[in-house]
């Protein structure tokens, strides 16, 4: 059966004021193609829906909005320009797709209530490649989802239905231009999705994507050769090797409108790849490339690579090492059309960690920035934790690979280096749930990557803002009040959690919830070596040497504790509980005090969100509060958890006297 799905912030609301009628009396465009016909259809069903307008199709002379190809107006193919004046509302673009992402600002200036008299905006996109990794699998579960089941796959099949299209129009309205759809652990029958069996349903799905300008990519398994192709080897220098994934792409090309590439997790965490025949990273992502290359595809290669069979008792072998060992020696040596893929930081989507070195390191390779909004390791969209701010942190991160333009924006935009082919992607937190999101306000991080990533100049309260206006309204109290909520969220989540960048105090495996001691024993690599004097791992060069991997500056601000800024202190140093950190409190007592804190405040959100009762639709209240709820409860666990081991490791008592058991 098919579950019902809701419109999230497409979900038009009547305005109350007429300002803007004015404007859609009817629509003509120059664009012959099917992105310019959504554009215009879009463009009347928000018409309709927001301001009750029919719009017609008119003339040049008669329209009242226009969207117009301009060639060589210097705004490319995704650009855009609105210009408003006497009535007249203009969208001009190079590509169709600008127009498309012109007329989805529109609506979201109705949705706002904005007047769009003498508007002139003008907007290229930041980064090149936008784009959403899912981890679907073809069972229909998806890994690290948190919203339900998958909307793409159900019982080994694909699937497309009204629902693909809701879902594009969604990632589209934000500026999503790339989508891989299945998971990158590449197992069972989605090795098989590059073969014909399906390809009836992803034609389909590539035609409806297309439609919204978004290319679709597919997760390949490296051994597929071997899996599919009866060979004995998936060795990227056998020549049969090469041949059988030139006639995969010949054929997937063929078939498939707009189809992107491939997405390739390889030689990780038990995953297939070049390793196994001697060959290099390179080596492998190459002969990939050389296969799609004449249909203008692209590889993306993940650059999450470590040994997840590491010696815990071994204090000088660092996961954190892993990705920059790998990767950089072989800088230069990575064909045009692949692109590198690098998880913010070093290990994985920790609560809080420096900025993977790779950014910054690599010069001659192309690279695109992963983050994830599927909240693996940030409550599970059980807990609210808006994580634009801490994406804008790391893009805003200033590398020191050049006097300026050395930020990881400028590198992921393509700004640094002269790149093209760089972007920036996002682990979707999305699944088959009403709501799409699981918990509604988890919905404002998927809009919000998107956004960011079209528009790295928007603050994160901007666009909280933008998401609250186009799903809640324009409420003042509902938006100061969410907006609050919302911006709180990711200090509070990390205040009852680990601290001071250590990360990695969750239950292993699902990873939720409180385990201090979950991880420390195991063979990941992931600890906080606490013992009854400190806490902390000691990454400095006298340690692991982690520190070192960045560009002089940064690793003298890393490796020197005093320099080291005092989030990341503990994924830097190992640090004795009677530190006195610069606001003058012990490092114990700033554990005691956090945590505190963090757990007061996750029930301060709650009193905010419940203060809302009137103002958001019963269903939303409810399903938000019933998670607020939880998070609240679950936020003093943590708590006590967090404080109750720190106490007994260090038998030194809380200033303040709290309980702590
Ligand atoms: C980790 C997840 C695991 C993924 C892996 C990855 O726990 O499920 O397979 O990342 O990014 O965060 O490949």
């Amino acid at each position: 059966m098919e579950k019902k799905y809701e419109k999230a912030w497409l979900s038009y609301r009547r305005s109350r004021n007429a300002q803007n009628t004015g404007h859609f009396g009817s629509v003509f465009t120059n664009g012959t193609g099917v992105v310019a016909e959504t554009a215009v259809s879009e463009l009347q069903g928000a018409a309709k829906e927001l301001l009750g307008c029919h719009m017609e199709r008119g003339s040049w002379e008669e329209a009242s909005v226009r969207l117009i190809l301009e060639p060589n107006c210097g705004l490319g193919e995704e650009g855009y320009e609105i210009r408003e004046s006497a009535g007249r509302l203009t969208v001009a673009s190079e590509g169709e797709r600008g127009l498309l992402y012109g007329v989805f600002a529109c609506i979201r200036l109705l949705q706002g209530e904005k007047p769009l008299e003498g508007l002139s905006v003008r907007k290229i996109p930041s980064a090149p490649l936008r784009m959403l990794n899912h981890w679907d699998n073809m069972d229909g579960s998806i890994e690290r989802g948190y919203s339900g089941d998958s909307f793409f796959f159900r019982e080994d099949k694909v699937l497309v239905d009204d629902r693909t299209r809701a879902y594009a129009r969604l990632a589209s309205s934000v500026g999503i231009n790339a989508v891989v759809i299945n998971n990158v652990n590449v197992k069972g029958s989605a090795t098989r999705l590059i073969e014909d069996d399906y390809s009836r349903e992803l034609e389909a799905m590539s035609e409806i994507f297309a439609g919204y300008g978004i290319a679709l990519y597919l997760s390949i398994n490296f051994a597929a050769p071997m899996e599919l192709g009866g060979h004995e080897s998936a060795d990227p220098c056998d020549p049969q090797v090469q041949q059988w994934w030139k006639e995969k792409a010949a054929d997937l090309y063929g078939r498939l409108p707009g189809f992107g590439g491939f997405l390739v997790k390889a030689d990780s965490e038990g995953r297939p790849g070049p390793f196994t025949y001697g060959r290099t990273h390179a080596e492998g992502a190459n002969m990939l490339a050389d296969a799609v290359a004449s249909y203008g595809g692209r590889i993306i290669w993940r650059c999450f690579v470590y040994n997840c069979q590491q010696d815990w008792r071994d204090k000088k072998t660092d996961r954190a090492k892993s990705g920059y060992d790998n990767f950089m020696p072989l800088d230069g040596k990575f064909r045009d059309n692949v692109i590198l893929q690098i998880k913010n930081g070093p290990m994985d989507f920790q609560v809080r960690e420096p900025v993977s070195p790779l950014f910054g390191g690599l010069e001659h390779t192309n690279s695109m920035l992963e983050v994830q909004i599927a909240q693996e390791y940030t409550g599970q969209q059980r807990h609210v934790c808006y994580l634009l701010p801490m994406f804008k942190q790391v893009l805003e991160f200033k590398t020191c690979c050049r006097e300026d333009h050395d930020r990881v924006r400028d590198i992921v935009t393509g700004r640094t280096f002269g790149q093209t082919n760089c972007g920036i992607v996002a682990v979707a937190n999305t699944g088959d749930d009403e709501n799409w999101t699981g918990h509604d306000l988890a919905a404002a991080n998927l809009f919000g990557f998107g956004r960011l990533s079209f528009d790295m100049d928007l603050s994160v309260e901007e666009i909280a803002e933008e998401w609250i206006a186009c799903t809640f309204g324009n409420d003042p109290e509902i938006m100061e009040k969410i907006s609050k909520i919302l911006m709180m969220s990711w200090p509070t989540y990390e205040k009852y959690t680990s601290p001071l960048g250590i990360g990695w105090m969750v239950n292993p495996g699902y990873h939720y919830g409180p385990n201090v001691d979950g991880y420390e024993y195991d063979r990941w690599g992931t600890y906080h070596r606490a013992d009854h004097k400190g806490i902390g791992v000691d990454r400095s060069p006298t340690g692991t040497g982690y520190s070192e991997q960045y560009r002089r500056q940064n690793a003298d601000m890393y490796g020197k504790r005093e320099n080291c800024p005092e989030e990341l202190l503990l994924f830097f140093h190992h640090i004795p509980y009677d530190y006195r950190l610069s606001i003058g409190k012990t490092l114990i007592q700033h554990i005691y005090d956090t945590h505190f804190e963090g757990a007061s405040e996750a029930k301060e959100m709650l009193d905010i969100w419940n203060s809302l009762e009137s103002k958001v639709p019963e269903t939303v209240f409810e399903r938000v509060q019933k998670r607020m709820e939880h998070q609240a409860s679950h936020a003093e666990e943590w708590r006590d958890q967090i404080n109750t081991y720190f106490y007994r490791k260090s038998m030194i008592p809380d200033e303040q006297g709290r309980k702590i058991y």
